[in-house]
């Protein structure tokens, strides 16, 4: 049984892809949460993943510990990570990558808090060119291999590196075009989305750090957390 280390739901974007895709994949696994802050938890945490990030996977002796190799570690092992044909695998793995290793402005500004809703002091240009390259890049997506997912008929890997984008489009009520907000709506369908985003509802903690960032993007308009 594999067992995956994430953070808080409410915030732990790179947790959430790792998450998602195994729980949409149907691959089982036991689940570890380490809360933000919580100094003991983090520290039995990081004798055992060299980074001290999450996701981890242990599989046994194996630590893979970064949301990239994980789902690469997985899609040795299972069928359905990356799409089966080989362009469609080729875009995907290199949308995922550019997800990765991009969109600092999307991930710095409007960091991932599921369950509140902000509006944001501004919109600089930094963060307009993400914006738009997640509306060419998902187009492009979706037209060439036929949707609904990005990489064909099917939900893989670069679905569930651009999940967490699909949360940060609701709390910051970012503007899509028609084809991909559609593709954003349907991320939040899907079931293991909303399992998450209910439990992120139900998370009492609050991490400072996290907490501040946010309100240094914008001013908090709703806040459906449980207190
Ligand atoms: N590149 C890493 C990023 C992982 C990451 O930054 N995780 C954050 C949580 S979302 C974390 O573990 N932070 C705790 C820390 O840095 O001490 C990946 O893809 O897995």
């Amino acid at each position: 049984m594999y067992e995956l280390y994430i953070a808080n739901k409410n915030y732990s974007s790179w947790s959430l892809r790792s998450w998602v895709l195994m729980r949409e994949l149907r691959i089982e696994f036991t689940e570890h949460l380490l809360r933000f802050g919580q100094t003991s938890s983090w520290a039995d945490f990081r004798r055992t993943a060299p980074s001290g990030t999450v996701p981890c996977l242990v599989d046994g002796d194996t630590i893979v510990w970064d949301s990239l190799a994980i789902a690469e570690y997985l899609a040795e092992r299972h069928a359905g990570v990356w799409p089966s044909n080989s362009p469609a695998r080729a875009w995907a793995r290199s949308a995922a990558a550019e997800m990765h290793s991009g969109f600092g402005e999307l991930r710095d500004r409007c960091s991932m808090s599921c369950g509140v809703r902000i509006r944001l002091n501004e919109m600089p240009a930094a963060l307009e060119g993400d914006i738009a390259r997640i509306d060419a890049l998902w187009n492009d997506g979706l037209q060439r291999f036929g949707g609904p997912w990005l990489g064909g008929r099917t939900f893989t890997a670069v679905d569930a590196f651009f999940a967490p984008v699909a949360f940060r489009i609701q709390t910051y009520a970012l503007g899509l075009d028609a084809a991909a907000a559609d593709y954003a709506a349907r991320l939040l369908r899907l079931e293991s989305m909303r399992e998450w985003y209910a439990a992120a509802l139900g998370e009492t903690f609050r991490d400072a750090p996290h907490e501040e960032e946010m309100l240094q993007a914008g001013s908090v308009t709703e806040d459906l957390r449980n207190t």
